[in-house]
């Protein structure tokens, strides 16, 4: 496995590619960054336009655009690479289109002798991350999609926002498909050490507003999309996380989408849990015991994907 240099190809230089590109000037972390589209010309424009802001930036970076053959010694390659989700479209509509751009992105890639760690974005992403993990032939612990990383960013925020507290000191997570049927085990969500139930209790507050911020995590893409056409940022800066969680062996728990084994009862698909990441990939899923109602959404989330994996199989 290739992680003795902080190398990184990026594969898919629109909104959301770039944006994680960017967030790479201001946090540093990696020695180098390769940019690969089906679009050349963006391409060396996007790299031309990133490596001006090198002298202001808080560490040095290598940036040029390039081709597949640049994953060869890549310890990671990200791919955020796909047609964005349109208004009123589902992340499962964009199936059929994407799981055939991802094929042909894996082929490339593992042509060049790629062996690190491939992390996807593309939506849907756990459908996507699926193919990419069956297309390559990879270790699953080292095939990852950004699953609810996103989702559980976005609930944190309003959680925080909705307490007053820090979003660092939030812990609960998103789980599940990142699209329509995520859901929040509320009965593993803290504040600092606090149970969130029992702090809701305390303040006398009702669970409709605990219901009212998992809409509004739930409808956040619809509505941005809506207003500004993609959501870019935010997913930028989780697959920064992400990568750095990767590079710098942190053993870090963060909601991806990861294969299952059993972990929640179900095999053979990927889906937003958290997991321990390190350099390995995924080092484990944390298993939480989940009551009856969150088991009985994660296996209705499960269900939507496997009926989506059949199409993409036939
Ligand atoms: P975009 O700005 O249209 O960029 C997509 C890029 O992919 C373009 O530059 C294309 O040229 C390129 N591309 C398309 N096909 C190929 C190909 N075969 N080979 C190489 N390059 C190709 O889209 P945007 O950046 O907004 O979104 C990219 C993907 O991320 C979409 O699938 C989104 O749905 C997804 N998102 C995932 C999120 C998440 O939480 N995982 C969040 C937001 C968007």
């Amino acid at each position: 496995m290739n992680l003795e240099n902080r190398k990184l190809v990026l594969i898919g230089t629109g909104f959301v590619g770039m944006s994680m590109a960017y967030t790479f000037l201001n946090t540093g972390g990696i020695d180098e960054i390769v940019l690969v589209d089906m679009n050349t010309d963006k391409t060396i424009g996007e790299a031309m336009d990133l490596s001006h802001g090198l002298p202001y930036a808080s560490s040095r970076i290598k940036i040029k655009a390039g081709s597949y053959a640049d994953c060869k010694d890549a310890a990671i390659v990200v791919i955020t690479a796909g047609a964005a989700q349109k208004p009123g479209q589902t992340r499962l509509d964009l199936t059929m289109v994407n799981a055939k751009i991802m094929k042909s992105i894996t082929e490339s890639i593992m042509a060049s002798g790629f062996d690190g760690i491939l992390i996807i974005a593309s939506n849907p992403v756990d459908l996507m991350a699926y193919v990419a993990q069956k297309v390559s032939g990879l270790p699953t612990s080292r095939v990852l999609g950004s699953g609810t990383i996103l989702d559980t960013a976005r609930l944190r925020t309003l959680m925080a926002d909705y307490l007053n507290v820090s979003p660092t000191n939030v812990h609960a997570y998103m789980m599940g498909e990142h699209g329509d049927s995520s859901f929040v085990p509320w009965t593993h969500a803290y504040v600092g050490c606090k149970k969130m139930l029992e702090l809701l209790d305390e303040q006398h507050k009702g669970l409709d507003d605990l219901h009212e911020i998992y809409r509004q995590v739930q409808q956040a893409a619809y509505e941005i999309i809506e207003k500004k056409k993609a959501t870019y940022y935010g997913i930028g800066l989780s697959l920064n996380r992400l990568v750095r969680a990767i590079l710098d062996d942190e053993n870090a728990i963060l909601t991806i989408s990861a294969y299952q084994q059993d972990e929640y009862h179900e095999r053979d698909l990927y889906i937003g849990v958290p997991a321990v990441i390190n350099r390995s990939g995924v080092r484990e899923i944390i298993r939480l015991p989940l009551n009856d109602v969150d088991q009985q959404k994660f296996f209705n989330s499960c269900k939507t994907l496997k009926e989506n994996i059949k199409h993409i199989e036939q």
